[in-house]
């Protein structure tokens, strides 16, 4: 048994529906970051950095913080979801650092200055568009003639990816623009274990693209 410690964000989400996907048995326990609760002493001995996700497995004993460590370790686990193949594995823990190093981080911004707190600041409104933007061209390319970002398998870094994108109209960006992400997006949209982790904490459906381009 897992307990999960989230909330209705993305990062939250990566891990409700990395658990889903593995079938792993978990408990939900929402902290709601609206409200600060993620300070409170007894979440911060679980997440010292007072951010969700966070996990304590019961079974190990181990408790873990950062969503790209989580996914690591739910990988290694279940031996899921992360390839064996040394060329493929390292590709995608390399997209896995890209996601929590550049995609999440921009995205994350882009939200902050674009949809929630617009007129605040030009200069940061222009820069987290453009490296939206550049990023999203970056995956786009990257899935080209592939399925999943490192090839024909799912694995974590798309797991990481996904929920982002989701977030692709408060981003200000239209998948059409970038029609290899938006198919994507929509070849794991499908999947069962998606739709129940997305709804973790709250009940919320998926995010569908509006206006999609024959
Ligand atoms: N690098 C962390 C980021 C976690 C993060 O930023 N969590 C946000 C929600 S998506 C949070 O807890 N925010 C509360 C706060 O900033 O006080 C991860 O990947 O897990």
């Amino acid at each position: 048994m897992i307990d999960l410690y989230t909330w209705a964000t993305p990062n939250g989400r990566k891990i409700s529906i990395a658990l889903e996907e593995l079938g792993l048995d978990y408990e939900v326990h929402p902290v709601n970051i609206g409200k600060g609760e993620q300070f409170s002493a007894e979440f911060t001995r679980i997440s010292p950095n007072q951010k969700i996700p966070a996990i304590v497995d019961r079974e190990t004993g181990i408790r873990l913080m950062e969503s790209g460590a989580i996914l690591l370790y739910l990988a290694e686990k279940t031996g899921r979801f992360l390839p064996e193949e040394p060329a493929r594995h390292w590709e995608a823990i390399q997209w896995l650092m890209w996601q929590k190093g550049g995609l999440g981080p921009t995205l994350g911004h882009a939200l902050h200055y674009l949809k929630f707190n617009r007129g605040k600041s030009v200069y940061s409104e222009e820069r987290h568009e453009k490296e939206t933007h550049r990023l999203y061209g970056v995956l786009n390319r990257q899935l080209t003639g592939r399925d999943f970002i490192v090839g024909d398998d799912y694995t974590i870094a798309d797991i990481a990816a996904w929920p982002w994108v989701a977030r692709h109209e408060f981003q200000t960006v239209d998948l059409n623009d970038y029609p290899n992400v938006l198919t994507w997006y929509l070849r794991i949209a499908e999947r069962p274990a998606v739709h129940a982790g997305w709804s973790v904490p709250l009940p919320e459906d998926v995010p569908m693209p509006k206006n999609i381009n024959p």
